[in-house]
């Protein structure tokens, strides 16, 4: 038995690891429609080895579609995400459209899966650095209570597109043949002022809010409370972009309710976890680094250690590759949670 499912956004950096994520996982396809905006319509894109002509997406495109996956902005999922559920679709939503609408699950399988059966046709796919933190983060709050979270993330160019991507790649020839060059697209592609990202670090990830935080650092803090269901808990997040072409990395501090617990028991805890991989030897020197993650779907946590000053305080390096558990094996995995619930 399979599905039709259509993937919104199939020529960008997030639609590509879909496919490839699809593929690889040999997800149930009886049907398979590939949709983009306008300026992308008819770039050929292949799956399984059978080529295909991605489509400008229409409402009238989602048909007879039982599972979209979209991830072609914002604003593609605010006109058409509407219209696909309209035809029958289950939606799984990569954008920040639709992820706090209380009327919306936010949804991290290894977290929540449960919270699929609220659905209303709409299933959000959480932003890539929240995904990850909370990977690591909820087996920790099951088992001891957690009462606080301060993050710094270290991110990588792909969470802004294939256009990043090429942007630093550009930009570190030009650098490294001594040729001018002019920032067009980071650090947010539409804001006033564009800055060098190769050889740098960019404090600003999407656009500043009143409140001095950028975009992206609020939805770390809004999508972490609503996807644990934790709204008491307090989380702070400093987002910085780094000259690293996919995989985010991001120090962690927390504060559990418990204060017996050592650094030993926590690892012990996260060998287990679901979707992690401890990686945390220093007298061998090993930890995660995104060059070693990128193409896996696990989230990686090490550098676990107790904090000198505070009894319940843990900090730890937790890296993931951010277009596929950030994104979109993340939303694979959404849909074949919701095909073993027989939501679909
Ligand atoms: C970045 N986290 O790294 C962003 C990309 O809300 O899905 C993901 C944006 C989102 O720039």
């Amino acid at each position: 038995k399979g599905y039709h499912v259509a993937v919104v956004g199939a020529t960008g950096a997030v639609g590509q690891q879909m496919l490839q994520t699809l593929e690889n996982r040999n997800f149930p396809i009886s049907k398979l429609t590939l949709l983009s905006s306008e300026r992308s319509a008819g770039t050929k894109v292949t799956f399984k080895n059978e080529e295909y002509t991605v489509q400008a997406a229409t409402p009238e495109s989602f048909e007879g579609v039982q599972i979209a996956l979209f991830s072609a902005g914002g604003n593609v999922s605010k006109q058409l995400a509407p219209e696909a559920v309209k035809r029958g679709a289950i939606v799984v939503d990569n954008t920040s459209a639709y992820r706090m609408d209380e009327n919306v699950p936010l949804v991290v399988p290894e977290v929540n899966e449960e919270a699929l059966k609220t659905h209303n046709g709409i299933i959000a796919n959480p932003n890539c650095s929240t995904i990850q933190m909370v990977v690591a983060l909820e087996p920790l709050r099951q088992a001891y209570g957690l009462n606080k979270v301060i993050v710094s993330t270290y991110q990588a160019v792909s969470g802004a597109g294939a256009v990043a991507i090429n942007e630093l790649r550009e930009q570190s020839k030009a650098i490294l043949n001594g040729d001018q060059f002019t920032p067009e697209i980071l650090p947010v592609k539409g804001d006033e002022k564009h800055y060098q990202i190769a050889f740098n670090a960019i404090p600003q990830i999407d656009k500043f809010q009143d409140n001095g935080f950028t975009f992206e650092e609020m939805k770390m803090i809004n999508e972490t409370k609503k996807i644990m269901n934790t709204p008491q808990l307090q989380v702070a997040a400093t987002c910085v972009r780094l000259p690293v072409e996919t995989g985010h990395s991001e120090s962690v501090y927390i504060e559990i309710d418990q204060k017996d617990v050592t650094a030993d028991q926590i690892k012990a805890l996260l060998k287990d976890a679901d979707g992690v991989t401890l990686q945390d030897d220093p007298s061998n020197q090993i930890y995660p680094m995104p060059a070693h993650c990128v193409g896996k779907n696990d989230v990686f946590v090490g550098r676990i250690r107790k904090d000198l000053d505070q009894e319940n305080g843990f900090h730890m390096w937790i890296v993931s590759d951010n277009l596929l558990k950030g994104a979109a094996w993340n939303s694979v995995q959404i849909a074949e949670s919701l095909i073993k619930l027989q939501l679909v």
